[in-house]
């Protein structure tokens, strides 16, 4: 406990606390002093004033999570899981971030790394002592390991994606020929108005995305603009964005009217799903009126129906979901890996130089073969942070707020 008073003319500021982390037991591994003030903006400016005029200076963004990452308190890794801790909506955000603070990522991709290393040291000796009596490079079980470890970062790759899924909120694409109610579900599913609806067919001619929590997981729900034959010019450029939001598409919902009979539109619309290659689960909307389409030809996937006006089935969309969400192992949040743009391409071109090296095993010489894994080995480094310089520090921090 204290006071901090203005030294130009003593006056008491605010009465704080200040906490003192001798080094190296602080966040960024320095000697750390913290103030805590009264809450009140106007106290605060006043207690900054002072701090600054007594020579203080404001932190850069991000500069605490460099220092911690420079002083070797927290790898690339747990720099991007902070990131994350810090802009997580919804518990499973946060709860994917904190495991990878606790370091389960880095000890994956760090035990990959030490088996790389081991070979490549290997193989150097062979190159530069081949008149010592250094054991042979048997390539039969240089072979295996090398799959092995491809099939690991492949499965580290994988993680990293549906990772990315999770922490964007998974990209869920509402879609059909105009009036089947779309805009209405939208409504339905966020439990609130926030798409427009009419009786016209065409009054979406736009995306539009709204998050909505579905069990522990962010999905970023997104309405479309009708598809359909004959479009004027605007609701052709909509679209096109369209078949463009199924690109990114976690999940497709084609949304049929249930009262309508299914039409050459909507066979149009399962056609542009099907092509797309996204896994879908078909709507039938309008289950409070009499139905008149003919489900059955929908064709494989699920189906489910429901009423946006009545709320009916909606919690049976809800499931449906969620249920894919499972099925693809998202809900295993504690095996999902977060990583940044720069780290994803790093680690991308560690699997490939480590394909390169498998592919070549037989028929390159040993030291091309050296080359690709010392090539993967600080591409991996890249990706935690062993082997990075200061420009790419300088893209990674600079997302972080000031003061974190
Ligand atoms: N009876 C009934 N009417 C519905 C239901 N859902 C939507 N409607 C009506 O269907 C019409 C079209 O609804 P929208 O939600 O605008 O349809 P949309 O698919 O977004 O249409 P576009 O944006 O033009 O492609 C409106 O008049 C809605 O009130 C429903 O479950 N039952
Ligand atoms: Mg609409």
């Amino acid at each position: 406990m204290g006071t901090v008073r203005d030294p130009a003319d003593g006056e008491v500021v605010d009465q704080v606390v200040v906490t003192t982390f001798p080094a190296p037991h602080s966040f960024t591994g320095e000697d750390v002093a913290e103030i805590s003030a009264h809450g009140n903006p106007v106290v605060l400016g006043r207690v900054l004033g002072v701090l600054l005029r007594g020579g203080a200076r404001a932190a850069e963004a991000g500069e605490f999570a460099r220092r911690a990452f420079l002083n070797g308190k927290l790898d690339l890794l747990g720099v991007e899981a902070m990131a994350q801790v810090l802009a997580a909506a919804t518990p499973g955000q946060a709860r994917v971030a904190a495991n990878q603070l606790e370091g389960l990522p880095t000890r994956r991709l760090s035990a990959i790394r030490a088996r790389l290393l081991d070979h490549h040291v290997r193989l150097e000796a062979t190159l530069n002592f081949p008149e010592d009596a250094i054991e042979e490079i048997d390539e039969r079980r240089l072979a295996r390991d090398l799959a092995g470890v491809l099939g690991d970062l492949e499965r580290f790759a994988a993680a990293a994606r549906h990772g990315g899924l999770v922490a964007g909120g998974l990209p869920v694409v509402l879609l059909g020929r105009p009036n089947t109610g779309k805009s209405s579900l939208l409504n339905a599913l966020l439990g609130r108005e926030r798409a427009i609806v009419t009786e016209i067919p065409g009054t979406t001619r736009d995306t539009l995305e709204e998050t909505l929590t579905v069990g522990d997981l962010p999905v970023k729900l997104i309405d479309t603009a009708g598809l359909r034959a004959a479009a004027d010019r605007v609701e052709a450029l909509g679209m096109a964005r369209t078949r463009a939001a199924l690109d990114g598409a976690f999940l497709a919902l084609p949304v049929y009217d249930g009262a309508e009979p299914l039409g050459a539109d909507d066979r149009e619309v399962a056609r542009v799903v099907r092509e797309a290659g996204v896994a879908l689960v078909s709507v039938v909307n309008k289950a409070d009126l009499p139905r008149r389409a003919a489900v059955e030809e929908l064709g494989p996937g699920p189906v489910v129906r429901v009423s946006a006006l009545t709320g009916e089935g909606v919690p049976d969309l809800l499931a449906a979901i969620r249920a894919e969400a499972g099925r693809r192992g998202l809900e295993r949040l504690e095996e999902l890996v977060l990583l940044g743009a720069q780290q994803s391409e790093a680690l991308e071109r560690a699997r490939q130089a480590v394909r390169r090296a498998l592919d070549g095993l037989g028929s390159i010489y040993h030291d091309m073969l050296s080359v690709e894994l010392e090539e993967a080995i600080r591409q991996l480094g890249l990706v935690t942070g062993e082997d990075v310089d200061p420009h790419t520090l300088d893209r990674i921090f600079e997302r972080f707020c000031i003061g974190k």
